[in-house]
This record gives C-alpha cells, sequence and structure tokens, in this order.
C-alpha cells in the first residue's frame, strides 16, 4: 500500500503533493514501483495533528480520486474517519477505506463501508492524533492490541460488513511508546492469529528515529527492516511510502522463507 498524503502537515511528506497534478504524478510512480493499493489521505494524523474539517478533506482529495479513477493505476484507498469523505471518495473510484478510528470517529462510518461493498482497515488507536503520544499506558499492551481490533471486527460485522473485507492494523505509533511499538511487533503472531489480514505502518516512524537517529526522509533502512521483521510474524499489507524498495525487501525475504 503506497502512502499519498495530500496533507500540508504530514510528517514525511507533508505539502509534497497537495497540488492534485503531483500527486497524480507520485500515484504513477508508486504504482509503477509495484503498489498494490494507493491510500490517498487529506487529513495527517501524525501525533499533534490538527483536525481537519470534511470541506478541506475532501477539497484535497477528491480531485486526486477524480484525476486517478480512469487511470487504472492500482486499487484506490481513502484514509479517513470521516464517513462523509468516505462516501464521496468511494463515489469517486475507492474500494478500500482505511480508518486509524477503527469506526468508531463517526457513527455513519460502519452503514457507508458496507453499502459500498469495500474493504476497510480497522486501526487501534489509543486515544486521538492531538493527545495520543501523551503518556500512553498500557497494562498489557498486545493482549489490550488484540482485544480491541477482535471487539472491532465483530463490530464491523454485526454492522454488516462482510468479515472477508476486514483488515487488521495494530496501529504502529498510534498513542504507544518506542517499547510498545517493538513489543507489538515482536508478537505480531498474536495479532495476526485473530485470523484477519494485517495491515503494517512503519514506514518512517518517529520509534525509527528513535532506534537510529534518523530524520524523517532518511528512515528508508530501518522502515524496511521493520516491514521485513513484520512480515516474517505474518503482516501481508505494508502501508509504506518507498514502494520499490520495500517489495525488494520483501521479495527477498519471502523467497528465503519459503527456501525458494
Ligand atoms: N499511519 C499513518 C496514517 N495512516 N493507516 C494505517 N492503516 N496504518 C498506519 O500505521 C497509518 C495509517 C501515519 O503516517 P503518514 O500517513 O505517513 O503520516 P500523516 O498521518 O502525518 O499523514
Amino acid at each position: 500500500m503506497g502512502v499519498l498524503n495530500v496533507t500540508p502537515d504530514s510528517f514525511s511528506d507533508g505539502g509534497d503533493f497537495l497540488e492534485p497534478a503531483a500527486a497524480v504524478t507520485h500515484a504513477e510512480l508508486l504504482a509503477a514501483e509495484g503498489a498494490d493499493v494507493i491510500d490517498v489521505g487529506g487529513e495527517s494524523t501524525r501525533p499533534g495533528a490538527a483536525p481537519v474539517g470534511e470541506e478541506e478533506e475532501l477539497r484535497r482529495v477528491l480531485p486526486v480520486f477524480e484525476a486517478l479513477r480512469d487511470r487504472r493505476l492500482a486499487p484506490l484507498s481513502i484514509d479517513t474517519g470521516k464517513a462523509g469523505v468516505a462516501h464521496a471518495a468511494l463515489a469517486a473510484g475507492a474500494t478500500f477505506v482505511n480508518d486509524v478510528s477503527a469506526l468508531r470517529a463517526d457513527p455513519g462510518m460502519a452503514r457507508v463501508v458496507a453499502d459500498a461493498g469495500a474493504d476497510v482497515c480497522l486501526v487501534h488507536m489509543r486515544g486521538e492524533p492531538r493527545t495520543m503520544q501523551e503518556n500512553p499506558t498500557y497494562e498489557a499492551v498486545v493482549t489490550e492490541v488484540r482485544e480491541f481490533l477482535e471487539e472491532r471486527l465483530a463490530f464491523a460485522v454485526a454492522a454488516g460488513i462482510p468479515e472477508e473485507k476486514v483488515w487488521l492494523d495494530p496501529g504502529i505509533g498510534f498513542g504507544k511508546t518506542l517499547e510498545h511499538n517493538l513489543e507489538l511487533l515482536r508478537r505480531l503472531d498474536e495479532i495476526v492469529s485473530i485470523g484477519r489480514p494485517v495491515v503494517v505502518g512503519v514506514s518512517r516512524k518517529r520509534f525509527i528515529g528513535r532506534l537510529t537517529g534518523k530524520a524523517e526522509r532518511d528512515r528508508l533502512a530501518g522502515s524496511l527492516a521493520a516491514a521485513v521483521l513484520a512480515f516474517e510474524r505474518g503482516a501481508t499489507m505494508f502501508r509504506v511510502h518507498d514502494v520499490g524498495p520495500t517489495r525488494d525487501a520483501l521479495a527477498v525475504a519471502g523467497a528465503t522463507l519459503d527456501g525458494n
């Protein structure tokens, strides 16, 4: 899953693709590098980010969907917690909803996903982006994330979303310390054992900066290490800024694990 942030303030690429033409060019690059899904987002969820109104979010992302829909580069995902934004993006060609609130931010979201027959990614987040990194605490982070995702999966199914349309994501960096992130990655198999495909977003994140001392744009090597480890533990979708290098790393890791 290639990241396409149409925002002025995303943590590693904010402002790069705010113009629709720049966004389309970047989508072409992500697809050429082998992205299976392109995830378009109009609201940053980085720690401390300010919320964006629905109208502004739509103004950012809709022209991108409209420009991409007929190009058929790859299936398109909308990264939003707002039902109105998801609804408009699905009408403009998206087939996947990536909701970091896991259907909690907007009571209308589950219905929009169910009615469209879309895929949905449910992400674990403690708190909300503005405050989520203020001293996150857990008694047992893996158990709590697992129980949360099981509850959200049951909620989605009860709301009419077929189970086979649901992807789960432990939400690396969403209300977690360095140690929480590392424990979740180390024990990712316990999230995978819920039985739905697992998405991970480690690309360029702060915990990689903490471990390597590198700025956002210099975190590729660290991001690849985390992606390979998550793959070995059973993750099947990787939300990344650098699609080509990630595909290469996973091709080598996969062949090694398979013995090919
Ligand atoms: N991380 C971010 C945004 N969306 N979606 C899923 N499913 N999993 C993630 O880990 C995830 C996500 C944050 O990264 P990014 O989009 O690069 O930055 P920002 O939120 O600042 O736009």
